[in-house]
């Protein structure tokens, strides 16, 4: 069946209102670049004439502002899942134009198959090939596309001539049977391949190509600064030292890692570290630090679901793609973030949090406790199944106002059963083995800002006596007066035992 080419705006013509659209692409690689932009036009030019024109979204993870940040504008949102990372977006979300519900990255596509989110119509696919026969070469990103492709009832691809053909054999595609059919998934060390290299569809599925040619809207990061460095070195002497120990293995064990500013230090400050060993990752999002780690040998493999490269490491990549080939792997988040696998081949995972409470709760996703920040993304896909499980962050966020530590996190995505570690520039927490008690003893000493130690020192005299000592009047007081002075030093405890 000959492939019908069509431009943005005809295939934007067939989406409707109130129809379920689902995405390829995990974070802006791979992600639609131009249906999504002709489709807020469409959905602008309704609203401008008083019609109703919303659709629900189903993406991978974060997009770019082609697609997350244009539907959000143009306030053509019925709902969104999951992780999102658009300011635009963000916006619609907290105030209250997008309904949005978070969730483990690597539980949507059984979600999906699962029908808890009703069907989808179309999915829109970006490859860098795709043929009459109906098989599709994805690009940087795979996300949900697999279970997308399948489920939906129609599919649009954006061929994207920036993405070289060359990426075939990277991906690894697999979709594991639905209960009560499911087996083991037989990944046994981070380079195993267990799937097909080219997505499959049904030819008649597929209602139109777009052509296009942009690179994926990723941002480079930025430099460190002394903390963020500091952290990272931290980072790295805790698992030298767990190597001395013997309690992580000689031969190392596969690391995951977290995307942002810090995550990049950290892999910046093991690439230094010469009592690391070489190492693999099995990880969600193989970001730009990891290509020097390849390129330096100091990372020897890396499975992934996308390639979140800024132009210039994408290019570089495409010019020495043998060399990649050898030691990258694309997977499906249900199988990148795959819990079962992490337990399996001992992850150490490395995540950040916005906030932790003395004990090692963890707040990942909301500002106050309130404004939804990107989402819970991996992080719990990993944390919850980990070797050795590390989250860090700054001390002090807003220059000092705000601390890192609280009695108690104004919202909860990863409970202190979860967490093994926690770092900042200050020091290490290791949480293992220890009483509540002990637990907050450690952080308060060893991680939170010399301007909130005797603040959470004296907290802890004010707590009622009990297994994890709170005093629930009193356990938000620094919260509450920031929202009051816009600064949590100097919180007086006394007003609550009055
Ligand atoms: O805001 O830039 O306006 O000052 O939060 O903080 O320190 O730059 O950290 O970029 O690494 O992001 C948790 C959001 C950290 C991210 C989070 C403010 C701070 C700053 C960002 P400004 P930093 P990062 C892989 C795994 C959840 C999902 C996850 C994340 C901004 O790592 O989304 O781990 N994680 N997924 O000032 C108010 C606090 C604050 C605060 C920091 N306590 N209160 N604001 N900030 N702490 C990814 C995927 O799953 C795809």
């Amino acid at each position: 069946m000959a492939l019908r080419f069509m431009t943005a705006e005809e295939a934007a013509s067939y989406i409707n209102n109130g129809d379920n659209l689902a995405f390829s692409g995990f974070t802006a690689a791979g992600a639609p670049k131009v249906i999504t932009v002709s489709l807020a036009e469409k959905a602008a030019k309704l609203h401008a004439e008083g019609k109703e024109f919303k659709v629900g979204m189903l993406t991978g993870a974060s997009t770019g502002d082609s697609l997350d940040g244009v539907l959000a504008k143009a306030d053509a949102v019925k709902f969104r899942t999951p992780y999102q990372s658009n300011k635009d977006m963000r916006s619609s979300i907290n105030d209250g134009r997008a309904p949005y519900f978070d969730q483990h990255l690597s539980h949507l596509p059984q979600n999906l198959r699962y029908g808890y989110y009703g069907g989808i119509k179309w999915a829109i696919i970006e490859a860098a090939d795709v043929t009459e026969n109906g098989e599709i070469l994805l690009t940087s990103g795979v996300g949900i596309a697999p279970t997308a492709v399948n489920m939906a009832e129609g599919i649009f691809i954006e061929l994207n001539s920036y993405h070289q053909k060359s990426l075939r054999g990277m991906h690894d595609l697999y979709t594991p049977l639905d209960p009560p059919y499911r087996r083991e998934i037989p990944i046994y060390k981070a380079s195993d391949r267990i799937g097909e290299q080219i997505l499959k569809v049904d030819p008649s599925k597929i209602l139109g190509v777009v052509e296009t040619n942009h690179p994926d809207e990723v941002g480079a990061f930025a430099e460190g600064d002394a903390v963020t460095q500091q952290i990272g070195q931290n980072v790295a002497n805790f698992l030298s030292h767990e190597l001395k120990t013997g309690f992580i293995p000689s031969s190392f064990l596969p690391i995951q890692s977290g995307v942002g500013n810090i995550a990049n230090a950290v892999l910046g400050a093991l690439e230094k570290d010469k009592a690391i060993p070489p190492f693999e990752m099995y990880t969600e999002v193989i970001q730009d630090s990891v290509i020097g780690l390849m390129e330096s040998e100091k990372c020897k493999f890396a499975s992934g679901c996308s390639l979140t490269l800024s132009k210039t490491a994408m290019d570089e990549m495409y010019s020495h793609i043998d060399f990649f080939h050898s030691r990258v792997v694309l997977r499906p988040q249900e199988i990148s973030n795959n819990p079962e696998v992490a337990r399996r081949i001992g992850i150490i995972a490395m995540n950040t949090a916005l906030e932790a409470d003395i004990y090692g709760n963890i707040n990942s996703t909301h500002v106050l406790g309130t404004k939804m920040m990107n989402g819970i993304g991996g992080s719990g896909d990993f944390t919850r199944n980990a070797y050795v499980s590390i989250y860090s962050c700054p001390s002090v966020a807003k220059g000092g106002k705000i601390s890192a530590f609280v009695p108690m996190v104004s919202h909860l995505d990863h409970s202190e059963h979860s967490v093994s570690i926690i770092i900042t520039e200050q020091g290490i927490a290791d949480l293992r083995g220890k009483s509540p008690i002990e637990r907050a003893n450690t952080i308060i000493e060893n991680c939170v800002h010399p301007d909130y130690k005797e603040q959470l020192r004296d907290y802890m005299k004010i707590c009622a006596k009990g297994q994890t000592p709170h005093s629930l009047a009193a356990a938000f007081g620094m919260h509450t007066q920031f929202q009051e002075s816009g600064d949590m030093r100097n919180v007086d405890w006394s007003k609550y035992t009055k």
